[in-house]
């Protein structure tokens, strides 16, 4: 065999949602925060992430994390969030993926019952605790960075749509939420290509016209997820389907979309701090969420979430690069 790159990687999947962890081969991206190397990949090693998540080494609906020294003393690894849609501030499913794979392959100290691992992320620190019996990892709660409504009960223009009423929150990622009721579709996988293309013009729509822009994170400034909340949901239990850019469906239920649902029903008062709320994915999977206190983010009333899920490791590979491969930087289809 003849390869001019060679990528070492665990990959796994959080309630069904791939995480292919970037263990070794990539060298230490410049930059003094995870946010300056996120800002630095965006410019210089998309052809990686690409490489790495689309066809035919991933796919349509492939994502992955790219593990780093910290750039923080208080940290014991950094990680940047790679999918199909570009590398994002934070990945709440890769999140649990990479501390499962932490854990599963030694590569932090393991306590048990738990191990709790900070991770130095490009939208803050996100600390995870990992369940662990006899060397497994059962289960991942991770403390999510602060989360924040943007805005509530606005409407936006969408070709072929008409005014689709829609909240905006940040939970690591800008999420709009709409009712599936609200756009005239069923919570049925037999729709999602009705529903992808209604996401994908809302998110277009509201870029177009009133993009989000973070106010302490660097280049966060677009909304890229629209997540379509099933009829019947409540601050209890809800059921979405979340639509991401450039064309695909979340298989778990998004940690950081659960995080902005969360402070939009707090934000609404629907939702106190220290309750259960589950969430439940396209494909039925399931998270359990929590506010588990108040903060501000540059004056923005904002909460810290919490999110539980399991994550299971499904292979180990070494991803090559032949130098006479016609696709070097993967492809989209
Ligand atoms: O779990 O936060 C998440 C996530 C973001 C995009 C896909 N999954």
């Amino acid at each position: 065999m003849r390869s001019v790159r060679t990528v070492s990687a665990v990959d796994s999947h959080t309630e069904g949602m791939p995480t292919r962890v970037i263990t070794g081969g990539v060298g230490v991206i410049p930059g003094a925060t995870m946010n300056e190397r996120r800002l630095h990949a965006i410019e210089h090693l998309d052809e990686l992430r690409t490489f790495l998540v689309t066809e035919p080494r991933g796919h349509a609906a492939m994502s992955g994390a790219i593990l780093q020294p910290s750039t923080r003393a208080d940290c014991d690894w950094g990680v940047l969030f790679i999918e199909v849609s570009g590398f994002l501030p934070m990945c709440g499913h890769g999140t649990i993926g990479v501390a499962s794979v932490l854990v599963e392959t030694g590569m932090v100290e393991i306590n048990e019952p738990e191990t709790v691992i900070r991770l130095d992320t490009p939208a803050g620190v996100v600390v995870a605790r990992v369940a662990v019996t006899d060397g497994h990892a059962e289960s991942v709660t991770i403390e999510n960075v602060p989360s924040f409504v943007d805005r509530l009960d606005q409407v936006v223009a969408v070709p072929g749509l008409g005014e689709v009423p829609y909240s905006l929150a940040f939970g690591g990622n800008y999420y709009a939420m709409v009712g599936l009721d609200d756009v005239g579709l069923p919570f049925d996988r037999s729709r999602a290509d009705d529903i992808l293309r209604a996401g994908l013009d809302i998110m277009a729509a509201i870029n177009a016209t009133a993009p989000p822009r973070h106010p302490n994170i660097d280049g966060v400034d677009h909304c890229h997820h629209v997540e379509f909340i099933a009829p019947g949901s409540d601050a209890t239990l809800s059921k979405h389907a979340m639509a991401i850019h450039p064309g695909w469906f979340d298989r778990s239920p998004c940690g950081t979309g659960t995080s902005a649902r969360m402070a939009e029903l707090w934000q609404r008062g629907e939702l106190a701090l220290n309750t259960d709320f589950v969430n439940e994915s396209f494909i039925g999977s399931r998270f359990v969420g929590r506010l588990v206190r108040e903060t501000e983010v540059a004056g923005i009333p904002a909460v810290v979430p919490t999110i539980t899920g399991r994550a299971w490791v499904t292979g180990m590979g070494q991803y090559l690069l032949d130098p006479t491969d016609p696709f070097p930087a993967g492809f989209s289809f």
